[in-house]
């Protein structure tokens, strides 16, 4: 009798265990190995949130999924890396959605200047209709979009002079992400913009090539951008998406548990990264304080007049994304804010 209600014990724990242990064990799940890239160094945001989107996947699918992630743009700049996934060549990356817009013109609209006050209102267009429609029209270009991760605010350095008016840009080298907005804005600004990618960058600061740059606070300084870049300006002036993406090509071969299981940890990692990223803010402040950056922050004035200035490239950029997706934007946008 013991014996007998024992074992039929044994066999419902069985039973149970093997429910909770996933998804995979049972579905239609094979071994795969997925190449991940991604711009920036190992040791950056982007580098943290790579590996746990890699550990992630392992987890959830028992092991079957396993992604080897290539750092420092080994595997090519978030344009080249595009192509090879549009083409099939290579299946996963993150990059920024700056150069995006180049295939999906309406990307651009993370590029309009001064449009987010705050990384929630962000969080909210980018996870929001808005954000989720820009990522299903990828898919006519070969792409699928997962989740957007935290670039950042992006702030200016350079190596000539502290900006503390749209004037003292006149005459600076400004590298800029490769995107007609981009180059717009900082043109309308007064600085000499440089489209390059992101890869090329460190050695162009370093050789003088260009005399500055601008990216989140992160990054400038996981890229040890201080140890070339005397100068920083606290200016906040984009807010500008990361976003994971599959290959097309790729994704179509996979089953929908598989597809399940990705998505899974996509979404997983984007919480991850967006925590980790706003904690290493703080952090990287202190960092380039401590490094000896010439640190100073744009007046609300001063930003304002900027806003002003570059007001004529917003109107240009309005009309070619579409009045109507802009006023989207600024709806969310406003919706998020109240
Ligand atoms: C840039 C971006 C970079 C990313 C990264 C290389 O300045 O801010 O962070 O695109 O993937 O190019």
């Amino acid at each position: 009798m013991i014996i007998q209600f024992k074992t039929r014990l044994l066999v419902l724990a069985t039973a149970l265990s093997c429910a909770v242990a996933g998804v995979a064990a049972a579905a239609d799940v094979k071994p795969r190995l997925i190449r991940f890239g991604y711009g920036l160094n190992e040791e950056s945001v982007q580098g943290r949130a790579a590996r746990f989107l890699a550990q992630e996947l392992e987890k959830v699918s028992d092991g079957k999924l396993k992604m080897k992630t290539f750092g420092s743009a080994n595997l090519g700049s978030d344009e080249q890396m595009q192509g090879a996934l549009a083409g099939g060549a290579q299946e996963m990356m993150v990059g920024s959605t700056a150069p995006l817009a180049g295939m999906v013109k309406e990307f651009g609209v993370f590029d309009l200047p001064f449009l987010f006050n705050s990384e929630k209102e962000a969080d909210a267009v980018l996870d929001g209709p808005l954000g989720q429609d820009l990522m299903k029209k990828l898919e006519a270009k070969g792409l699928v979009g997962l989740v957007y991760w935290e670039n950042g605010f992006r702030n200016m350095t350079n190596s000539k002079r502290p900006i503390t008016r749209a004037e003292d840009l006149q005459g600076i080298k400004l590298r800029v992400m490769q995107n007609q907005i981009a180059l717009g804005v900082f043109n309308t600004l007064g600085a000499n913009a440089v489209p390059m990618p992101f890869s090329e960058l460190f050695t162009a600061l370093e050789t003088r090539t260009v005399d500055g740059q601008e990216n989140p606070i992160t990054t400038i300084q996981s890229s040890k951008f201080y140890e070339v870049q005397p100068f920083l300006t606290i200016t906040r002036h984009v807010y500008t998406p990361w976003v994971v993406l599959a290959s097309k090509k790729w994704w179509d071969t996979l089953s929908p548990d598989e597809q399940k299981l990705i998505r899974q940890a996509a979404a997983a990692s984007r919480d991850f990264e967006r925590k980790d990223s706003r904690a290493d803010s703080t952090k990287a402040m202190t960092t380039l304080e401590q490094a000896g950056m010439k640190i100073n922050t744009v007046t609300p004035e001063e930003v304002a007049r900027m806003r002003q200035k570059v007001q004529p490239v917003v109107d240009k950029y309005t009309q070619e994304l579409g009045p109507d997706l802009v006023k989207q934007l600024n709806d969310e946008i406003q919706k998020a804010r109240n």
